[in-house]
């Protein structure tokens, strides 16, 4: 099964809105493999964000990024790399599609409460940055007979 690594931004966590971001991906029929929280430090952030170094928006993402704690998690499903990034929605949220988790909670660009990888490089990537292998569970899901035919 595909993982992606899925995180709640600081906007997210301020807002109380960490239980019905993750509700949804419950709820969808994702497993939750990985989950902490934590405060990014700078260069975690430079390297978690390191495609956008030099772009103008940089220096704010970065401040805003580690500028209160954060909540981590390592989902695992079929196609769920994909999957997560339609429930998020576009990156602005005025532009995401009703229904989507940045169309319910955004109004900024820059405040857009969730990430989620884009590829599964970039997941790979994203995935090793913030978690240990040993912080990964591996379990079966109960009702997995339940989600996939
Ligand atoms: P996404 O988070 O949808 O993968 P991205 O990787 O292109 O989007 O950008 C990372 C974050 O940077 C994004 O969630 C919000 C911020 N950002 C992107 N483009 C921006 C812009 N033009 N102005 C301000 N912030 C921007
Ligand atoms: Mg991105």
């Amino acid at each position: 099964m595909e993982r992606t690594f899925v995180m709640v931004k600081p906007d997210g966590v301020q807002r109380g809105l960490i239980g019905e971001i993750i509700k949804r991906f419950e709820q969808k029929g994702l497993k939750i493999v990985g989950l902490k929280m934590l405060q990014i430090t700078p260069e975690l952030a430079s390297k978690h964000y390191g495609e956008h170094q030099g772009k103008p928006f940089f220096e704010g993402l970065v401040k805003y990024i580690t500028s209160s704690p954060v909540v981590a998690m390592v989902l695992e499903g079929k196609d769920c790399i994909s999957l997560v990034r339609g429930m998020m929605g576009a990156t602005d949220p005025k532009k995401a599609a009703p229904g989507t988790i940045r169309e319910a909670f955004g109004i900024d660009i820059g405040r857009n409460v969730i990430h989620g990888s884009d590829s599964p490089e970039s997941a790979a990537r994203e995935i090793s940055l913030f978690f240990n292998e040993e912080e990964i569970c591996k379990y079966d899901l109960s009702l997995a007979a339940w989600i996939y035919e």
